[in-house]
């Protein structure tokens, strides 16, 4: 799966969701910066919805589960809603975050619910730009303009719960043999673009004593930051995963590399203590060259406590599903709902914890048991 943030593939997923929502007589709106919801009504239309879904935009070459299947798994539930005669006092909304993977064209994901909390961010964020220079802003234009039917939704509109299914992208509920994970937290992050600029010059004619060769000192410097993130209890999560270089010609001597960090641990201090620390390694190996280490992003620690993963743990027990508690080692939408609602997750395995991979896979069985507790809890809430 390509179907990178804001674009055409995007908008099309989306049409087609929007062409089943409309078969079933549920309406839609998008908001400012390109979140879709997908309104089934309740008795009481007043009252704020309980919203489950998660992302449609995926990483360049991403499986076929990762975000999508909470998507469709929140639209399973309301059409099974419809199909059992089940009505829900609360209004029930399937929510398409805008850009959760947006890191991957923007250097800045979860884009949509980091401004749907807080709109604040949003002419900040309409200005990230990505490699071919169009900015947040004109791609949701251009998105917006795919989808001429949606009504504007307001930022930050109401909720009263927010929970989303997803594939766990780990390897634990396989090894352990359960089927689904009641998720009690996600890890803290910290991400970065680390800038590195010497001089472009001629591979023929200059001498090693004048270059400043920005991938010999960006080379120097991402061996260093791994050194130093060696972790022999094995619960560092440390990625450079993005490389440009400029102008990236085999005859001429780098002039500049981009890299971005991605850093992950369990323990607030920990990230804050070593990735405080990622400017000055960078400046020692910088050679000739000079280096701007900048965080993009930092997603605090966040923990899923009391009714909804209780509720979540309940359904799952109740309807004999094997069932755990486990912390999320991928970030999520759900991280920012839970600052403004009460908010869960719900697991389900996946393939040896295979995930931002093509190889990405998952059991229909597996599938259908997260989407089988989600419609347990949907309910549940929905009447509160
Ligand atoms: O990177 C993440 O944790 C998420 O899967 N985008
Ligand atoms: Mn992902
Ligand atoms: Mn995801």
């Amino acid at each position: 799966v390509h179907r990178l943030a804001y674009t055409d593939v995007e908008a099309e997923a989306r049409r087609l969701l929007l062409d089943w929502a409309y078969a079933r007589g549920y309406t839609a709106a998008l908001d400012d910066i390109g979140n879709m919801f997908i309104r089934r009504p309740g008795g009481d239309a007043a009252a704020a919805p309980v919203l489950s879904g998660s992302h449609m935009d995926s990483q360049p070459k991403g499986g076929k589960y990762d975000g999508i299947y909470g998507v469709l798994a929140a639209f399973e539930v309301l059409e099974a809603l419809d199909d059992a005669g089940i009505r829900t006092k609360r209004p029930i909304e399937v929510a398409v975050w805008a850009a959760e993977e947006g890191g991957s064209r923007y250097l800045q994901g979860c884009m949509g619910s980091q401004v749907y909390v807080d709109p604040g961010k949003l002419e900040s964020m309409q200005r990230n730009v990505d490699a071919q220079g169009v900015s947040v802003a004109d791609a949701v234009r251009a998105f917006r303009a795919k989808l001429p039917d949606l009504p504007k939704r307001a930022l930050n509109a109401p909720v009263s719960h927010f929970i989303e299914g997803h594939i766990e992208q780990g390897p634990i509920l396989q090894a352990t043999g359960n089927t689904i994970g009641v998720v009690t937290g996600i890890q803290g992050a910290r991400y970065f673009q680390v800038d590195v600029v010497g001089d472009a010059a001629h591979a023929g004619t200059t001498p090693p004593s004048q270059r400043k060769d920005a991938v010999k000192a960006a080379a120097a410097m991402i061996t260093a930051l791994h050194q130093m993130m060696q972790d022999d209890s094995d619960v560092v999560r440390f990625t450079i995963g993005h490389l440009d270089v400029t102008p990236n010609a085999m005859a001429v001597v780098p002039g500049q590399v981009g890299f971005t960090i991605d850093f992950r641990h369990p323990d607030e201090a920990f990230l804050t203590r070593m990735g405080d620390l990622f400017q000055a390694v960078c400046d020692e190996h910088a050679g000739p060259c000079s280096v701007k280490v900048t965080q993009v992003r930092r997603g605090a620690l966040i923990k899923f406590e009391g009714l909804v993963p209780d509720t979540i743990h309940d359904a799952s027990t109740r309807l004999g599903y094997r069932t755990m508690r486990i912390m999320s080692g991928a970030g999520h939408d759900a991280r920012y709902l839970a600052g403004v609602c009460p908010t869960g997750m719900i697991f389900v395995p996946c393939d040896k914890g295979i995930s931002h991979n093509e190889v990405e896979a998952a059991t229909p069985a597996d599938l259908a048991a997260g989407a089988r507790v989600l419609a347990e809890v949907l309910v549940a809430l929905a009447q509160s």
